[in-house]
């Protein structure tokens, strides 16, 4: 993708921070597509005939993080079915990258992004958001056993490529502690300094 027609924005954050929920607004707003990395695996997952459907079932259980090869291929289906009929795009990419390997190879051969939006939270507050949406959501890691994995995965394999991007002044930190329209108003004034 051409980065002068394409633009990337990451958004990042621990399980439970609140990536769903502020990309939602995003896309009300700015007019951005919303990916959601853990959305495509797992509507990957379900489809019938799939090569990976137990291979992403079990990572996602455990907390780990899918071998790249499947996550940047559903990603560069996504981003390619979702472009205008210009070339043009604007895409949130919403939980991804969130280990080095797929960062530096998104970053060289996809699509160099233009910075990315950061939700810092305390574990205590994601655990609690995370263990009441369990109750309705559904999903297979919205439990304590793959909260705490999940958890351990994101400070030893995710932050470091968040510590990257902010050397490379190109992160927007914002606290995703309090009420949804309070922490929209910071991620607005956090874009607004990066020109978006
Ligand atoms: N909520 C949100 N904001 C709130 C607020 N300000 N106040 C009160 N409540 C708030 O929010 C979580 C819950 O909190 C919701 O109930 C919401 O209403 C409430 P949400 O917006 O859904 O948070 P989000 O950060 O999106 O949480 P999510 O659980 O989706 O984060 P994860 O990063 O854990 O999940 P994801 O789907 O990205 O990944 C799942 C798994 O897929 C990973 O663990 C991994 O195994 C795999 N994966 C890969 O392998 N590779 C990838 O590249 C991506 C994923
Ligand atoms: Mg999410």
């Amino acid at each position: 993708f051409d980065p002068q027609e394409v633009t990337v924005v990451y958004v990042l954050g621990g399980p439970g921070a609140g990536k769903g929920t502020q990309s939602a607004n995003l896309v009300r707003d700015y007019g951005f597509v919303h990916l959601s990395a853990g959305d495509l695996l797992r509507e990957e997952q379900n489809t019938e005939g799939s090569d990976y459907g137990q291979l992403i079932k079990d990572y996602i259980k455990e907390g780990l993080i899918v071998p790249m090869e499947i996550t940047v291929k559903l990603l560069e289906n996504a981003m390619r079915s979702k472009l205008g009929s210009d070339g043009t795009g604007k895409f949130l990419i919403d939980g991804f990258p969130r280990k080095m390997d797929q960062a530096i190879f998104f970053e060289e051969s996809v699509c160099p992004s233009k910075c990315t939006l950061f939700l810092d939270c305390p574990e205590e507050v994601m655990r609690e958001r995370l263990l009441n949406r369990g109750k309705t959501s559904g999903r297979s890691d919205d439990n304590e056993e793959s909260i705490i994995k999940r958890f351990r995965t994101f400070v030893e394999t995710s932050m470091p490529v968040v510590d990257m991007f902010e050397k490379e002044g190109r992160v927007v930190k914002v606290s995703s502690v309090g009420r949804v329209t309070d922490v929209y108003e910071n991620v607005m004034k956090g874009l607004a300094k990066m020109g978006i």
